[in-house]
């Protein structure tokens, strides 16, 4: 049994958001995951960020691939859409859904084995064609669910809890995403939920591919001195570069900061990032500094969090073919047939 019912009591005082729902109503089932896994703690931000943000859990669709990470749709948003595809797979069954019907929140929930080693080809592709949606790997650098092996974003010279050095080089994954055309790409820490619920809502916000690469220890097998993604190895080497507000355009704007020391980043529908430098020259939308910004970090063995790379009015995969707004799955079969006048044209410029 991979899941527990929780029961369905509410407490009758617990406070309801814009949309009616209390932040129970964005649970899912008991986790069974190990005690203290890194995971756990990033579904607890996605729990809470969607009921800040006020979100309409039937209007969520979240989709992951195979491992611990992947099970954790199971511990929030029990009233959402779900589909737990083949292990690596998850991309392209996304890009059907949103294809399909694009009025959703789609949210894609993966771990490192799944995206950066069997899932690698499929990740490439989903950013580079720009789905709306935000896609969470919650990166332990190993493969919790089958034991503990090393995956493909574990450090060259970190050590397995056997005491093995891994020989490999490291894949980024934000270097990645950054790489293949993702249009917010964001790095955060399971145990900083200050930093990752606001980036998590604004990565909701985003209308084009959001990336968040989240580093969640493996407490059964990869939290041990020599590993690079241990609690402690992350809260000592964590490099901020930004603290993230994020403001809904119907929201009054309310958080001040000192001049200078803030960024702001408004995006096509009115609603703004607003960025408290931490890193003081850091540039979150020039896409070239940001790639040097973290290769350099990386170099000097800091991880980089924060949001990395944005672009402020991103083309999504819909914009890119130019399809209508209804999502394809609520037209008609008058409304999908051209017609044969249409047709015979579209056949005669063919010829
Ligand atoms: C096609 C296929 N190959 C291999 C496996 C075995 N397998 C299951 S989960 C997993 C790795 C999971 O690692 P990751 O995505 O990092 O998730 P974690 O458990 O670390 O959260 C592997 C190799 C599988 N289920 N399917
Ligand atoms: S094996 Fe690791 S990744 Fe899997 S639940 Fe346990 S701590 Fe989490
Ligand atoms: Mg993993």
């Amino acid at each position: 049994m991979t899941y527990i019912t929780k029961p369905k009591l509410h407490h009758p005082s617990l406070q309801r958001n814009k949309a009616g729902y209390t932040r129970r109503d964005y649970e899912g089932s008991v986790s069974t995951l190990c005690a203290g896994c890194g995971h756990d703690s990033i579904s607890a931000a996605i729990i809470q960020a969607c009921y800040e943000l006020d979100i309409q859990p039937h209007h969520v669709a979240k989709l992951s691939g195979i491992g611990c990470s992947s099970k954790t749709p199971t511990y929030f948003l029990g009233h959402s859409h779900g589909f737990n595809t083949v292990h690596g797979r998850m991309p392209s069954v996304m890009t059907g859904a949103n294809l399909a019907n694009r009025d959703l929140v789609y949210m894609g929930v993966s771990g490192d084995g799944d995206s950066a080693s069997i899932g690698l080809g499929q990740f490439a592709h989903i950013m580079r064609r720009g789905v709306n949606m935000v896609y969470i790997v919650m990166n332990n650098g190993v493969y919790g669910l089958t034991k503990g092996q090393f995956s493909a974003t574990a450090d060259r010279g970190s050590v397995s809890k056997k005491g093995v050095a891994n020989s490999d080089s490291s894949i980024d994954m934000v270097s990645m995403a950054i790489l293949m055309g993702a249009t917010f790409v964001a790095r955060s820490f399971s145990g900083d939920k200050q930093q990752l619920v606001p980036l998590i809502k604004a990565a909701i916000d985003h209308k084009g591919a959001a990336f968040l690469d989240v580093i969640s220890p493996c407490v059964a097998f990869n939290n041990h001195a020599g590993s690079t993604k241990s609690y402690e190895y992350v809260r000592e080497h964590n490099e901020a570069v930004n603290r993230l507000d994020f403001i809904e355009t119907r929201e009054e704007i309310t958080t001040q900061y000192d001049p200078g020391t803030v960024q702001e980043v408004q995006q096509h529908d009115g609603s703004l990032l607003r960025l408290r430098k931490l890193a003081p020259d850091y540039d979150p939308c020039d896409k070239i500094a940001a790639m040097q910004y973290i290769q350099a970090a990386e170099a000097a063995g800091e991880v980089a969090t924060g949001l990395l790379y944005v672009e402020a009015m991103p083309k999504d995969l819909h914009a890119n073919l130019n399809t209508v707004d209804a999502p394809l799955n609520k037209l008609n079969a008058a409304e999908l047939c051209p017609g044969k006048a249409t047709l015979d044209k579209i056949n005669a410029s063919l010829r």
